[in-house]
């Protein structure tokens, strides 16, 4: 694929305004001599012609804490409408009980049956979600059990104590590791292999998941949840299951069944993503790390390399996300409280070629272990999303953030499936803004500085005018975003400063 950039040395920003605006920044001929032709079906667009979207849908969407009821409802009025592929639901399993969120990565049994709802709510969920076109890939915590040292009875009903579960498991059957490493058999240090694998992850009881007893317990919960309809999982922890163990239950499952590995990157660390790679895809949370320190820093094409290095996970392979639930209480990554640059970097996310893309969903919080809003019984309330969508508005803790839905993500969420597999093409880059093209279906103009950028974007779309989708959607043959003209291969555009625009083929200005 050849890359086009026109490179300038660093000028003031009211210089580089001045050059760009009315400026047209001209690539040579052998800088689009790699872009394949557009397709001879005339559109809507006016005088040129333009390929069909691609219609790629995959997208993907994590909607952390939310019901089965809410993701249903979701699922049909917006996920499926909006072009949202994919749905990533928390974990499903009976857990321990407890207000804050994490209780839910705490199993007691396999029921599935929780404080989000009932087998039959999940199932029927499983079915709204197909019926719109949107997959589900269930959260699956297989490493371990509950951390709680003294005995308790689970959500539905089951009794429990730390390493013995009725019917399930037990320390007399051999189901835990016992790491023997310190007092307390817990993770020591992540440069051991064994203490990773082997030890317990924060008390929690580490199931010996080598032994043929586990893996088949863990092959019938997961089959379990197939039989309800879910198209994969997400595997909690994969990182402290050895990746043999992994292999030999995944391996039991049916061909096509989605797998993503949770495996967070350590420097230094032995247990790396790459040794996940042969069992399915896996979580890269370098890009989501690196991206974060590129927007704060305005270094916005930056982000566009991100992925071609070794150091990442190859492509076909990555899962990415700007952040999850983990990393949003960590604050290590962009959130929901960084406003405009949390959208920018969901437009890098979802305009990139590399890797699957995964919005996150999540409720606002100052608490770290603050669970979603719950009723006097501890069940969650169905998701409500604010009427008014970020990045300008505060939220109240438990509110919930509804972050898929705002006008930018949603946008860009068209603009991915309008792309589909289109390589990243032309890129321009004039100070701080830049821009990117996908084949000859898409562009994306970023601004990462303070000043507006008024510009000619050279562009492989066809002469025509086009909504920014970033702006606001187009309903009913109404661009309710910004039109944009593109004549003779020239974007005519104003970015404000750290927004972004987004044009494509399936979202013409209309009249
Ligand atoms: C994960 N991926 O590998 C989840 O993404 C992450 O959210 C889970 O931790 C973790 N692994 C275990 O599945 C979460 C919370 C922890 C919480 C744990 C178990 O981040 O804070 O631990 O779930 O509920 C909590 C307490 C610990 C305590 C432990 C056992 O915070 O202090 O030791 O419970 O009682
Ligand atoms: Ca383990």
């Amino acid at each position: 694929m050849q890359r086009c950039t026109a490179r300038t040395t660093r000028r003031s920003r009211n210089a580089v305004l001045a050059l760009l605006t009315g400026a047209v920044v001209a690539l040579s001929a052998a800088c689009t001599s790699g872009v394949p032709a557009p397709a001879a079906t005339s559109t809507a667009l006016g005088s040129g012609s333009a390929p069909a979207p691609a219609g790629a849908r995959d997208v993907g969407v994590q909607l952390f804490q939310w019901t089965w009821d809410a993701i249903a409802t979701e699922c049909t009025d917006h996920l499926g409408p909006a072009g949202y592929g994919w749905v990533l639901t928390s974990p499903p399993q009976e857990h321990v009980l407890g207000s804050q969120w994490w209780t839910a990565y705490q199993p007691v049994s396999y029921r599935i049956e929780s404080r989000l709802g009932s087998r039959t709510q999940f199932g029927a969920m499983v079915a709204a979600c197909h019926a719109a076109g949107v997959e589900v890939l269930a959260d699956a915590v297989i490493n371990h059990m509950t951390g709680k040292d003294a005995p308790g009875t689970g959500w539905a009903g089951s009794t429990y104590s730390h390493y013995d579960y009725p019917g399930i498991w037990s320390d007399a059957a051999g189901d835990f590791h016992h790491c023997g490493v310190g007092s307390s058999d817990d993770i020591a240090s992540y440069k051991d292999a064994y203490q990773v694998q082997s030890c317990e992850l924060s008390n929690l009881a580490d199931l010996a998941t080598g032994t043929q007893h586990v893996q088949d317990g863990i092959v019938a919960y997961l089959t379990d949840l197939l039989s309800l309809g879910v198209d994969g999982f997400r595997i909690d922890a994969a990182k402290h299951v050895p990746a043999e163990d992994l292999a030999a239950v995944v391996g039991r499952l049916p061909a096509g069944t989605r797998i993503v590995s949770e495996v967070i990157r350590g420097s230094g660390e032995p247990v790396t993503p790459e040794q996940y790679a042969a069992i399915g895809d896996v979580l890269e949370f370098a890009w989501g790390k690196d991206v974060t320190g590129m927007v704060r820093g305005g270094s916005l094409r930056l982000a566009a390399g991100l992925g071609s290095g070794a150091t990442y996970l190859p492509s076909d392979k990555a899962w990415i996300f700007v952040e999850n639930h983990d990393t949003e209480r960590g604050r290590a990554t962009l959130g929901y409280r960084d406003g405009a640059d949390y959208v920018l970097a969901n437009v890098l996310m979802l305009a990139t070629d590399y890797g699957r893309p995964i919005v996150y969903s999540g409720y606002a919080f100052s608490d770290r272990d603050a669970g979603p809003v719950q009723d006097a019984a501890g069940k969650v309330l169905d998701a409500q999303c604010p009427a008014a969508v970020g990045p300008d508005v505060s939220y109240t803790d438990g509110e919930w953030v509804c972050q898929h839905r705002w006008t930018a993500i949603e946008g860009m969420v068209g603009w991915r499936d309008a792309v589909g597999d289109d390589p990243v093409g032309d890129r321009w880059e004039h100070g701080d803004a830049f821009a990117l093209s996908r084949g000859t279906r898409g562009l994306v103009v970023l601004n990462g500085g303070d000043v507006e950028v008024a510009a000619q974007v050279p562009t492989t779309l066809s002469d025509g005018s086009y909504c920014d989708v970033v702006a606001g959607p187009v309903v009913e043959g109404r661009c309710l975003g910004d039109p944009v003209t593109v004549r003779g291969g020239l974007a005519d555009v104003r970015v404000a400063p750290r927004t972004a625009l987004a044009l494509h083929v399936g979202a013409p200005a209309g009249a």
